[in-house]
């Protein structure tokens, strides 16, 4: 079997052990840390989210399988920073703020974008999980970054990235920053029916984004 079809197939039968000997193996072999986060261990979430939905899984195969993500990234955080650099521009450093919206407590995908941002150069100031409108409006006014990123995984409160836009509406603080979404449910449609100015797939796009529009 393929080294990356292994690291998707233990991870889905949550097989720490096992998921980090792939990793392992993988990173000898030098396939990039990228590759293997975004393509083998990502499927293989979307593939746990199946089996939950199925009812094959339950709450506590989510958090295992949480866990044995968080455990393999500790291994793949240098590679990935590495990499990351050569996406980057470089020219601009810019200073991010980054959150995942209230109600949501799911990080990981969040967590993948800052640290690929971190690694391109950009300062990321990390609200985390649960963040009210008003936490972002406050962030905004007192660090004054040049972009907004926000994370959603539930369809339940992707809609409350809305809110945000409007609190900073209010506030007269949305045209200055650049506000970029993200997360499983969301789209690109979703994005521009919100007033958001960017969205992204996933964390190598987000850079990439980012890159474009403001670094150059
Ligand atoms: C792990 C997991 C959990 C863990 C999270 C642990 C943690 N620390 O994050 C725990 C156990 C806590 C959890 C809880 C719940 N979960 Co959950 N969870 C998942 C699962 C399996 C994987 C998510 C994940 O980490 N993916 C891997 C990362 C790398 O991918 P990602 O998050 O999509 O991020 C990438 C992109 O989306 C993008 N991105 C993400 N954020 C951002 C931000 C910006 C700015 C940008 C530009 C890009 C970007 O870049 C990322 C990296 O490439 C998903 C399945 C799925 N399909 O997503 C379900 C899933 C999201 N969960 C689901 C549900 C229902 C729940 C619960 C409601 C269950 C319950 N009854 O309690 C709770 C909700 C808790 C809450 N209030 O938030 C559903 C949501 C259904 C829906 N349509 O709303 C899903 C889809 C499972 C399913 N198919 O049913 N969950």
């Amino acid at each position: 079997m393929d080294v990356l079809e292994k690291i998707k197939q233990c991870l889905v039968e949550l097989d720490g052990d096992c998921v980090i000997d792939g990793v392992n193996e993988a990173l000898r072999k030098g396939i990039p840390a990228t590759k293997i986060i975004l393509d083998a261990m990502s499927n293989a979430m979307k593939e746990i989210g199946k089996l939950y939905e199925e009812g094959e899984y339950f709450i506590a195969e989510l958090i295992e399988a949480a866990e044995i993500f968080k455990n393999a990234m500790k291994i793949l955080e240098p590679k990935l920073r590495e990499e990351a650099k050569k996406i980057g521009k470089g020219k601009k450093r810019l200073r991010i703020i980054i959150g995942t919206v209230k109600g949501d407590v799911h990080d990981i995908g969040k967590t993948l974008v800052k640290v690929m941002l971190q690694a391109v150069g950009h300062e990321v100031i990390d609200l985390g999980v649960d963040v009210s409108a008003e936490k972002f409006v406050e962030a905004v006014r007192k660090y004054k970054p040049q972009v907004l990123g926000m994370s959603a995984l539930l369809t339940t409160t992707m809609t409350y990235m809305e809110e945000v836009i409007k609190a900073l509406k209010r506030e007269g603080l949305r045209d200055k920053v650049f506000i970029i979404i993200g997360g499983a449910p969301t789209t690109k449609e979703f994005a521009e029916k919100i007033g958001a100015d960017a969205w992204a797939r996933n964390a190598f796009e987000a850079v990439k984004i980012i890159e474009d529009k403001l670094s150059s």
